[in-house]
């Protein structure tokens, strides 16, 4: 069942318009519904839309060509309105009334012709075959297609280990209270808090089977006893998450020097220190001068993360490296290695692997705020930096932008909350804007 959201009578169509921009292709995002099928959609093809400009109250049908493609959405055209673009119309192309070319004689229902333009022709039908010879439409499963790229093998009830959102270096059991296009609405299983919950894609990083944290040597909050029975709820099991890749030994050592996302303010790339190893090539990494006692802001990371990185990598990519605020004025990696008798972590340590993605500056997406993951935003990709995506959210401060991974699955299509049934937060307004500046956040826990 999908939920309806008003988006504060947001349109992505007139802000991609207005901006003249592109939105970020579906079949970039790996997880994204329908992402594998996405490459064959595409501009000109036609399909069977419902027809809203028609004076009967029955639902009926007409053919439209595909001008643009925009995420799940396309501007569409009806047949017959020739060059004009006055009639064209937003559309997200995985709604139930989109259907292939064929459906509609399938199930013997009348296409019929927008009222707008009826009188342009007597004979629509030899007008409709002139028109869709050789056209392109859609797969004929696409609407079996859709509901099966909404699976998802996680379930209300079941517990799982999640981070703990109030002390970021510790781990938690959490319990799936929701599944919404693949995303899960976490309550921690110890909170006493009624509406405290954590929000994050079925694929995050964030998140792992029961047991992993006693596995892999990580802490976790929780009694003994509570962590091996539960009952009236499932454990999840390792074969729900993505794999992680093997590592056979983990070249890593603590004290060792780094660059690494600020999992506390993901717009800054920082100086860190390899604080602990953990087994099967985790890491502890705290974020230099941090000042957080005990290590309670440390962060758990493979040692084969996009979001960490060799000393100078900022250099090379001319993206600002925030050092320790004692070393705020100027800062050499040089230097600061010799006073603080340490090394830096091997180049041959990180993850190499090159992506072809195709994000590019300017493109348009949807994103969730990780400082508050319960909110999914309309986003522009502001920078690439080979893999990593700097997001900047549409009318916010620069501060708020966030750098993450293209494969990230904290990003999603442009309509995709549409899809799913998810409030999408629009782009802030000025007025919001001059009120938020007022208390412009600076480093926080994340919320819900
Ligand atoms: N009002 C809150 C939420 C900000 C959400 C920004 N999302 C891009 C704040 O200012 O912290």
């Amino acid at each position: 069942e999908r939920r309806e959201y008003s988006s504060q009578g947001f349109d992505w169509g007139k802000h991609l318009v207005d901006n003249t921009c592109d939105a970020v292709p579906v079949h970039l995002f790996p997880h994204a519904q329908m992402s594998s099928h996405w490459t064959e959609i595409d501009k000109g093809m036609k399909v069977e839309v419902l027809n809203l400009d028609c004076p009967v109250p029955t639902k009926v049908y007409w053919i439209a060509q595909v001008v643009q493609v925009a995420g799940y959405k396309a501007l569409l055209r009806y047949e017959g309105f020739g060059d004009e673009e006055k009639c064209d119309f937003w559309c997200n192309l995985c709604t139930h009334d989109v259907h292939a070319v064929g459906w509609c004689a399938t199930i013997g229902k009348p296409l019929v012709p927008p009222k707008t333009i009826q009188f342009k022709y007597s004979n629509w039908k030899t007008f409709l075959v002139q028109r869709l010879t050789g056209a392109k439409t859609l797969p004929n499963d696409f609407q079996q297609r859709v509901v099966q790229s909404m699976n998802c093998p996680f379930m209300v009830n079941m517990r799982l280990e999640v981070m703990d959102k109030t002390q970021i270096s510790r781990m938690r059991i959490g319990i799936v209270e929701e599944v919404i296009g693949g995303r899960l609405k976490l309550r921690y299983e110890d909170s006493e808090e009624p509406n405290d919950y954590f929000w994050c894609h079925s694929g995050s990083p964030l998140i792992h089977h029961i047991g992993w944290s006693e596995k892999i040597g990580h802490r976790i909050m929780v009694a003994k006893k509570e962590y091996k029975n539960a009952s009236g709820f499932i454990n999840s099991r390792a074969d729900l998450f993505p794999p992680v890749k093997s590592v056979k030994t983990c070249g890593f050592k603590v004290g060792m020097k780094l660059e690494a996302i600020d999992p506390l303010k993901l717009s800054c790339i920082c100086v860190a220190t390899v604080r602990k190893v953990l087994k099967n090539g985790y890491l502890m990494i705290g974020i230099d001068g941090s000042g957080a006692l005990n290590g309670t802001d440390w962060f758990c990371y493979h040692c084969t993360s996009s979001s960490i990185f060799p000393v100078g990598f900022c250099d090379i990519n001319s993206i600002p490296l925030s050092a320790p605020k004692s070393h705020k004025d100027s800062f050499s990696w040089e230097e600061y290695l010799a006073e603080t008798e340490s090394e830096a972590a091997p180049v041959s340590l990180f993850n190499h692997e090159q992506i072809q993605h195709g994000f590019e500056v300017g493109m348009k997406l949807e994103a969730v705020d990780l400082m508050e993951p319960r909110l999914l935003c309309v986003a522009t990709v502001a920078k690439v930096v080979g893999r990593l995506l700097r997001i900047h959210f549409d009318g916010w401060d620069s501060e708020y932008d966030q750098w993450v991974d293209s494969q990230s699955s904290d990003i999603y299509p442009v309509g995709w909350c549409e899809l799913v049934g998810y409030e999408l937060q629009p782009p802030a307004t000025t007025q919001a804007m001059s009120q938020d500046t007022a208390s412009i956040k600076k480093k926080s826990k994340p919320k819900g």
